[in-house]
Order: C-alpha cells, then structure tokens, then sequence
C-alpha cells in the first residue's frame, strides 16, 4: 500500500492512484475472484461503489472454506432527488436485472442498488450513465449528492432551489477522466452522455483537480437546501447547507449559509461526536456557488488529513472557531457575507398525501417504510410504481426521509394515478401511526460491513410494540420522531430524533432522547446497551407521562428535557456530557 508520511492511510491510496484510477480495471477483469483489491476498494467509493458482502451468510461460507458472498453497492447520484418516469423505469429494470430486485431510496435523496456481483458491475454502472443519471462522486472524500427540499407546497421555489442543487452538484464534480475510462468504455469509441457538464481532465498529466487537488478533500462533505419552515433535509446536519430566506411568498432574496454538521462518531471516543451545523452568514442567489466552493477549498487545505475519525468540517471548524473559518471564506470569495437573516423550521418530516399547486397540479407523498421498494404478495409496491411510471408525465421525487413524492400530476392525470395507488394499496399507506410515519432507520444488516446489530429488518416491529403504549397513552396522532441505526455513524440521523436507537451489538441499543422536532436539537443519551425488545417497556412511563403532563403544542423532545428525563444538548462538544449517571441500564 502506498504511504504519505504522516498521514491516514487513505491519503496514500489517493495520492498513488493517479486520479481515483488505482488498479480497478485490472481488479475488474481478475475472475479469480468476487472482490477488488484493499486500496481499489476505497477509491471505488469515489465512483459510486461499495464492496460488501452478505453477512447473513458469512459464517456458513467460512465454514465451507469459500470467500464471502462478495457483491457491490451501488450508489446512483440523484441532485435534489428528482428522477424522470423514464429514469424511475430504467431504476426498476436495473434493479431486478442486475440487482437484489429491490430498489432502495436513502437518507440523502439517492437511489441504491444491492447484490450486483463483479462481473455485472461495468455494465450495470453503464446503464446507469445512458439513463442520464451517474454515481461519480456519491460517495467518496468529495461532495456528495446534493439534496434539496421536495417542496409541493411551494413548488414555484422549487425550481429555483433545486437549480442551485444541480448547479452545486456540477461544480464541486471530480474532473478526473477516471470514470469515463473504467465505466463508460463500450468499445465503441461513443461516449455516453453524463449529467454533469464540467470538462473532464483527460490527461493523468495533469498537474491537479481545479477544485479539490490530487488529494481531493479529507473526508466526504454533504450539501443540502432547506427551504422554511420545513427541515425535512435536515440541514443541521451536514457539512455545508443553504436556507432559502423569501421575499413574499415565492421569491428568493438569498440563502442563510451553515456549515460544520455532521452526525458520526465511535463508541467509546469522546473526541468523536455529533454537531450541528453553525450559521455562516447570508449571501444572495449568485453568490452561492462561490461559497460553496470557498467552503470546500478551506475544509481542503484545513482538514485533518492524519486521523480520518476527526477529518469532518465539524472538526476543522471546531479547530478553527467559526470566525476565522468564515475569514478563510471571505477570503477565497473576495466579498463578506452578509449577516444571517431570520427564518423558521418547524418540522423536519414529510406531509404524506395529495397537495395541489399554485398551478393546480397535484403531488401525492408516498410513506415508503425505510426507503425500502421491492415486491411482495401482499403489497407489490415495485410493480405499482413501475406502472404509475408508465403513464406518469410529471417526476418523481426522493424524500431525505426516505420516501417518494409522485409530483406534478396533471389535473387530468390525476383519477387515473389514484385509481393505480389504489389497485396497489398505495393510496393509504400513511395510514399509520404518526410515530411509524415519522420513523427512519439506516440499511444495516445484512448488507453494511459497519453493522453492530440490525436496523431497517427492526424498526418496523418495535414500533409495533412502542404502538400499543401509543394507543394507550392517546397518541396515535402526535409525530414523535424516531430513528434507529445500526452502529454509531448516524446514517438515518438518529441523534436529532426525539427517539433515537443506535446499534451496540446484535440485539443491544443505545437509547437517546431529547433531540428537536425540527432536528434543531442533538439528543442525549437515556439508557445504555439496552435489549431492543425492551425499549416499549422503558418508554412507556415517559409516553404516558408525556400524554398527561405536556404543555400546550410541546414536543416529546421538548417535554423529556423539561421533565428532566435528560440534560439539554446545548453543542456537539457536550454530547457525552450530563449524561444522568449511571445511564439507565436495564
Ligand atoms: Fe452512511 C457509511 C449507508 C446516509 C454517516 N453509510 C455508510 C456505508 C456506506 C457503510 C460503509 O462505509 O461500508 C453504509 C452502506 C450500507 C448499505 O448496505 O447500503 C451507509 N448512509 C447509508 C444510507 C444508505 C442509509 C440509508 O438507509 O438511507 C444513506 C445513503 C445516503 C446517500 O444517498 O448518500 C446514508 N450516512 C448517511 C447519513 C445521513 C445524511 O448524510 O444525511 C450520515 C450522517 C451524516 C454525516 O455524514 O455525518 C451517514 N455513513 C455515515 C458514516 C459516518 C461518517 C462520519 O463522519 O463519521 C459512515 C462511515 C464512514 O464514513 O466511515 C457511513
Ligand atoms: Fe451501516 Fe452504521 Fe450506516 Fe447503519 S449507521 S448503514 S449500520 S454504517
């Protein structure tokens, strides 16, 4: 493996791997086996690829004396969620032709793909490219897929927001040539038409990235826009973010900027933690891009490049202060940003269905349980949406909370998509709890490598158990936001949840409480290591209480904090802290 002396040891996988080339195409070509090299399969992350395997099966193998089930994740980059009725079909035909038959929608907007073998991986990733959508850069020491708000309600915003998203996405794309030559090569000589339109660097010779040099940045970087009073993005929680602050109802004056969000941490290192993203300061529409790219450029050459675990902007701005951060910024910009401008969140989850627009086009939001569509008997939700995509002439849209906006449906559309959600019981799937509506849980098993204990196999049926209580205590109807992951990392954003699970080991979850509904607010933890199977029991007294004793209109996270269930969480820094000793364990 090649070294940078000093430095962690991805920085010299990046630096001898002539643009994120590294030895893929040889790896790629090597039937010998299921999986790439140990260095190929960190840069295949910045073309969009996981390696996995499937660890349901793990054991069984290694006793038989064969290699794990090795597949490949696929990431597939969507700016600000939005797919075409033709993209949706091209998702759907790739993910039973080459993939596990599912079709997942993530935390951040984007489609993913499990179970494609090595062998199908080239053509799979081609495939991909000829539906106008790509997966350079969905993962990776670089920016990631930009979200933006959905928004049917404010859908003459929505251009305007998800402009900027798809203008950041462009600008802050790797330029390497890299991606084009492993994935896009059909032997033809034809290049496929890509979504983003920078110029590639063609030529390995080339001294540097523009933007982010042949070391690309320490660690992944998330960019989202909000637009108020929805959070739905959960802007607080990513590295850079834009707060669309309107002037009447459907002009934008500019963005609030924030910076320094992010949710992963380790068990057991408190140098390692949860944060909220600062207020940057304001700038106006054309300014935007410019920020961005300034926020990038300062995370570069100011982030840890030595220890990956402390290498997010949370860190470099935690080092630095946020006054000399926005220095460097204002510097790079050669203009001040403007003081932050007022704004509101009141929520960060999604209004399921029909809405209609200033235009009389209808948008119904789809409740996909943990972003998960595949078929079953009961509930064929994979062959509904394929059949809705058919006919359908507006888009579809990826929520960060995992679900699916059917957007822009025509006033003469609309009884014959309703007669479709119908046929294939879509049209009451928000027919739940609200606590079930305003649930999220990450992958986990069996499919993540990171997994201490399950997630999106889970939830669901703890939520059953947490539901009983509800009906009990009167509050079926109240969204109480709940989130479980599977290991630290955070990836359904479990520490800004009022309720949030985090896996420990198989079976055993540490239990927080107390973050904003609006994901203003990182929780704190209540109990340790708990056996999930008992969380309905150690809720109880808290919902019911709850039931009886809040304030008017105060949420379950509010409510814990008053009632003294938990500390505050006033900063990232204190996240450890104030934890009511000894944590509950049960
Ligand atoms: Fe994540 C790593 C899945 C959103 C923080 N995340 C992973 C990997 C790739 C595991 C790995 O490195 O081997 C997971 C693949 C599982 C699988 O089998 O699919 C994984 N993350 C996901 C997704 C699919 C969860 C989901 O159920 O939707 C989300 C994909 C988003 C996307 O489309 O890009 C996903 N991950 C997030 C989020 C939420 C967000 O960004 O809003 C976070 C927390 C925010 C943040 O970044 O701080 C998140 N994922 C992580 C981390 C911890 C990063 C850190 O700073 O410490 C890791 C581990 C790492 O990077 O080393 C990680
Ligand atoms: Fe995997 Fe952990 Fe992310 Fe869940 S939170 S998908 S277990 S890395």
């Amino acid at each position: 493996m090649a070294t940078t002396i000093g430095k962690s040891a991805n920085e010299g996988i990046k630096d001898a791997s002539q643009y994120l080339r590294g030895t893929i195409l040889d790896g790629l070509a090597n039937a010998a086996t299921g999986s790439l090299s140990k260095d190929d399969q960190q840069l295949t992350k910045f073309h969009g690829i996981y390696q996995q395997d499937d660890r349901d099966i793990r054991g069984e193998r290694r006793k038989k004396k064969l290699e794990p089930a090795y597949s490949f994740m696929i990431r597939v980059r969507v700016p600000g969620g939005v797919a075409t009725p033709a993209q949706w079909l091209e998702m759907d035909r790739i993910a039973l032709e080459h993939a596990n038959g599912a079709l997942k929608l993530t935390t951040r907007q984007a489609f993913q793909f499990h179970g494609v073998i090595k062998s199908n991986l080239k053509k799979t990733i081609y495939e991909i490219n000829q539906s106008l959508f790509d997966t350079l850069a969905a993962c990776g020491d670089v920016n990631r897929n930009v979200m933006c708000n959905p928004n049917p309600h404010q859908s003459k915003v929505h251009a305007e927001v998800l402009q900027l998203a798809t203008a950041i996405s462009n600008h802050l794309s790797p330029r390497t040539g890299a991606y084009h030559e492993i994935w896009l090569d059909d032997g033809t000589g034809e290049k496929v038409k890509v979504t983003y339109d920078p110029p590639l660097i063609d030529d390995i010779a080339d001294p540097e990235e523009p933007i982010y040099g042949k070391h690309y940045l320490p660690r992944k970087f998330k960019t989202v826009v909000a637009v108020p009073p929805s959070n739905d993005v959960d802007i607080y929680a990513h590295d850079l973010g834009y707060i669309a602050i309107l002037e009447g109802e459907d002009k934008i004056a500019g963005y609030n900027v924030t910076v320094g969000g992010g949710m992963g941490m380790t068990h057991g290192n408190e140098e390692t933690f949860p944060r909220l993203a600062d207020l940057l300061g304001f700038c106006t529409p054309d300014q935007a891009v410019k920020v961005g790219e300034a926020v990038v450029r300062v995370q570069r050459d100011h982030g840890n490049r030595d220890v990956r675990a402390n290498a997010r902007l949370k860190y470099t701005i935690e080092k630095m202060g946020i006054d000399a951060f926005r220095e460097e910024v204002e510097k790079l910009c050669q203009f001040k940003l403007q003081a932050p401008r007022e704004f509101h969140f009141e929520d960060n989850g999604d209004r399921y269905g029909w809405i209609k627009d200033h235009r009389g086009h209808w948008h119904f939001t789809l409740y996909v349980e943990n972003g998960r569509v595949y078929d079953t008997k009961e509930y064929p939700l994979l062959t509904g949406l394929r059949a809705i995509a058919k006919i359908h002439t507006g888009d579809f849209r990826l929520t960060a909370n995992q679900n699916l906006i059917i957007a822009d449906i025509t006033p003469q559309q609309k009884s014959e998509i309703t007669e479709l959600l119908e046929q294939y019981g879509m049209i009451d799937a928000h027919e739940r709890s609200a606590m079930r509506l305003h649930s999220l849980a990450c992958v986990a098993l069996p499919t993540c490598g990171l997994a201490l204990a399950e997630s999106q196999r889970y939830l669901p049926d703890l939520i059953t158990g947490i539901e009983a209580v509800l009906e009990e205590a009167g509050l079926r109807h109240d969204a109480i936001t709940i989130r479980m992951t599977g290991c630290p990392n955070g990836c359904a954003r479990p520490y800004i949840a009022e309720i949030g699970f985090v896996g420990k080991a198989p079976g055993k979850y540490n239990l927080y409480l107390g973050g904003g509904h609006a994901g203003q607010r990182l929780s704190k933890l209540y109990a340790a290591s708990i056996r999930g199977d008992d969380a309905p029991q150690i809720l109880k007294p808290i919902l019911l209480d709850y039931a009886k004793q809040r304030e008017d209109g105060e949420s379950f996270g509010d409510f814990v904090i008053r009632a003294g269930y938990v500390k505050e969480t006033k900063d990232g820094r204190d996240f450890h802290k104030d934890v009511v000793e000894p944590a509950l364990t049960v």
